[in-house]
């Protein structure tokens, strides 16, 4: 079992209730804007890995992306208005130049790659505006698009819907938020103190010491979660942690040992860094408005069709109906 594989099928059971959604979404259809920014490659992975499939008439893997599009009509039923969903139409990116061992598709199940395509596809058939990265990854898009939709004054929060610890970097207090849909927990700067040790804005530097296995890179020797929290609770970019063994004016266990590392190694941790730091400069939307929800396109009839799925049509079709009037 790879390490996708593994890190998906442990997430196998269903939704619970939606109450801290709800109590977001309760500002009403007229107040500011709410946005959702989806991760689709996780949800891809997270249905492929956490349910059945399914065999369509073409003899087509259909399953995963015949639940993500219904999970999309859900979150739109709930109320969500204005909605952005990011996928990595190929795994490799510009990483990939920077660190050799950075995440390939390789290992990938052929049958989960091969459905980013009709995923894209049925998305934008629902009338979701989706950013499908070649370039960058889909990470990037959603810190992208965050940051956009954070500077219009209209917005008044943006959810960025995944439970990747990639995108705690983009979480600003009671404004940017990570939702993990599934667990119906929303992160704000102190979920994300609480969970990580560190503030939003060290999330990288936290990583870049720490290591991602899933994302490809080791981090440095010994630096663990709790000794790199506690260094970058303190001085929280890597620049500013004293190089010198001693100048630490904080206790962290074998601390000694740690500022040699990272003085031997570290351009290295400024290279793992780099990986870990989210790209804002990914072209995704013109402004917020281009991110609301107006009904699906002429495309959903064939792709419900492909997909087994008649209740794509009527459900988006009676909720376009509910909107307008
Ligand atoms: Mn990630």
């Amino acid at each position: 079992m790879g390490v996708w594989e593994c890190r998906f099928r442990r997430r196998g059971t269903p939704d619970p209730g939606r109450g801290v959604h709800r109590d977001v979404l309760n500002v009403g259809h007229d107040g500011p804007v709410i946005v959702h920014l989806i991760d689709g490659t996780y949800e891809l992975f997270r249905q492929h890995f956490g349910r059945p499939g399914h065999i369509n008439a073409a003899g087509h893997e259909v399953g995963a992306v015949r639940a993500v599009l219904r999970g999309m009509l859900s979150l739109l039923e709930e109320g969500a208005t204005h909605v952005g969903v990011a996928t990595d139409h190929v795994v490799e990116s510009f990483r990939n130049e920077l660190y050799t061992g950075y995440k390939t598709g390789e290992g990938m199940d052929p049958e989960i790659l091969a459905q980013f395509g009709p995923l894209e596809d049925g998305l934008r058939a629902l009338g979701c505006v989706t950013f499908a990265m070649v370039e960058y990854e889909a990470d990037d898009a959603l810190a992208a698009a965050a940051a956009l939709a954070a500077a219009d004054p209209r917005v008044d929060k943006v959810l960025i819907c995944t439970p990747d610890k990639d995108l705690a970097q983009c979480v600003t207090a009671g404004r940017v938020l990570q939702f993990d849909r599934r667990q119906q927990k929303i992160f704000d700067v102190e979920d994300v103190v609480e969970k990580f040790g560190v503030l939003p804005e060290s999330i990288p530097d936290w990583l870049g010491l720490v290591g991602d296995t899933a994302d490809g890179f080791p981090g440095l020797p010994g630096w663990g979660a709790k000794s790199a929290a506690a260094v970058l609770a303190r001085y929280v970019h890597l620049e500013q942690i004293p190089h010198a063994p001693g100048q630490w004016d904080i206790t962290v266990r074998g601390g000694a040992k740690l500022a040699r590392t990272l003085i031997d190694q570290f351009e290295e941790a400024l290279l793992f860094r780099t990986l870990a730091t989210l790209a804002l400069d990914v072209p995704t939307v013109g402004n917020v408005d281009e991110l609301r929800w107006a009904g699906p396109t002429t495309d959903l009839a064939a792709v419900a069709k492909t997909l087994d799925a008649p209740d794509l049509m009527t459900r988006a079709k009676a909720l376009e109906a509910a909107r307008a009037s």
